[in-house]
């Protein structure tokens, strides 16, 4: 884990000579410097660290777009808990999908470090004024989609989120670490998952090689358009919020693959596939970005679906929200404390 630093005082944007409208120019120009002295020296920023507008508009887009994804992502799987074929395979899709949500919270608390409420990104998503990954707009058709998610979808999503675990703002990059731990669980048991079917019957065989002819092309557009039609990513690798292009990591990504499809007796669905003696990397073929504007155009098989249940999960949750709410107010007005019933009842038993 990169050590997290202590923001110096003469970062803060409360600095002695602040005032209520914020800093003036000479100290907003001073402040820059001191911004970018931090970045360039590998420090961290810290929420109540000064930073341009552009950087925490930049961060909010993001990792807002990440807990989006996350919350949206537990729907493709959790299609499948009731079908689990064993007690074991359903317990570990059940613990798989919960990790999701588990996700989704610690990214809306970066995010809301930035000055943004939950609410107003979730009713950004509602009404489709944020984006989330592409990838959870494609059905789960069979048992096997489950084991081609873990290794594809949550190998693409490590291969790229391990870098953000030295993201140079200290909320997101510090959230990034235990995610990424529970994400390479994911991809394991997504592999295993896969496995056991390879090393199955003909038919389980087959349906593992028909969900990874499936998720295959739509993994690689998971990292986003290539470099030179992508808007934010040489903004955001100056400001060391990302650490390498989109097509970088989409190469890391394949290389890692290729090896792995062998070993589970699996092809991938193309033929140009081949290994580059002089660049050290595998070739592969054109992706279909049309197919990938379509679906971020909201024309993806699923798209609708999701977000429809996705709003109606919200509205049917709203009672929670309001009993969790309830309960927050009673005892922060000096209601009963749990402590103090706690030993009597324990005594009783
Ligand atoms: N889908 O200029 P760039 C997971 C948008 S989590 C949709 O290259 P940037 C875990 C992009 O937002 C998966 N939109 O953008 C899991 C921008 O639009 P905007 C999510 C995409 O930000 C597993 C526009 O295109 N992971 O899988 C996509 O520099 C299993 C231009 O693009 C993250 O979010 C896309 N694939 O780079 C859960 C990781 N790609 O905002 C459940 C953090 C690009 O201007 C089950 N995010 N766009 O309207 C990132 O690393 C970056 O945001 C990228 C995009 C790499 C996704």
């Amino acid at each position: 884990m990169t050590p997290v630093t202590t923001p110096s005082p003469s970062r803060r944007a409360e600095g002695p000579s602040g005032t209520a409208e914020g800093p003036g120019p000479e100290e907003e120009q001073a402040l820059q410097a001191r911004f970018d002295a931090a970045v360039a020296a590998e420090e961290r920023i810290e929420p109540r660290d000064w930073m341009p507008d552009a950087y925490r508009a930049t961060l909010v887009r993001q990792i807002a777009q990440h807990a989006h994804s996350e919350i949206i992502g537990m729907q493709p799987e959790a299609n499948w808990i009731t079908r689990a074929p064993s007690l074991r395979r359903k317990a570990i899709l059940m613990a798989k999908v919960q990790d999701e949500a588990g996700h989704g919270l610690y990214l809306y608390g970066a995010a809301e470090t930035l000055g943004v409420s939950r609410q107003e990104l979730l009713d950004k998503l509602h009404e489709g004024r944020q984006k989330y990954s592409s990838i959870f707009n494609y059905p789960t058709l069979t048992w096997a989609d489950v084991g081609a998610i873990g290794w594809l979808v949550d190998g693409a999503a490590i291969t790229n989120q391990v870098p953000l675990c030295r993201c140079s703002y200290g909320p997101y990059a510090r959230a990034m670490v235990r995610i990424c731990k529970e994400e390479s669980f994911h991809q394991r048991q997504g592999y295993e998952l896969l496995l056991a079917l390879t090393r199955g019957t003909d038919a389980q065989r087959a349906m593992a090689q028909d969900a990874v002819d499936r998720w295959w092309w739509p993994s690689l557009m998971m990292f986003g358009p290539p470099d030179d039609e992508s808007a934010h990513s040489a903004r955001s690798m100056e400001w060391k919020i990302k650490r390498h292009s989109n097509d970088e990591l989409r190469q890391r990504f394949v290389d890692i693959c290729v090896p792995q499809a062998e070993a589970l007796g699996l092809s991938l669905p193309d033929p140009d596939l081949r290994w580059n003696e002089e660049r050290g990397h595998w070739d592969f073929g054109a992706i279909d970005w049309e197919e990938f504007r379509q679906v971020l155009k909201g024309n993806g098989p699923c798209n609708e679906q999701r977000l429809a249940r996705r709003r109606a999960a919200h509205e049917n949750g709203a009672w929670v929200r309001e009993a969790a709410a309830a309960h927050a107010a009673k005892h922060a007005a000096g209601g009963p404390r749990r402590s103090a019933t706690a030993p009597a009842a324990r005594s009783r038993a």
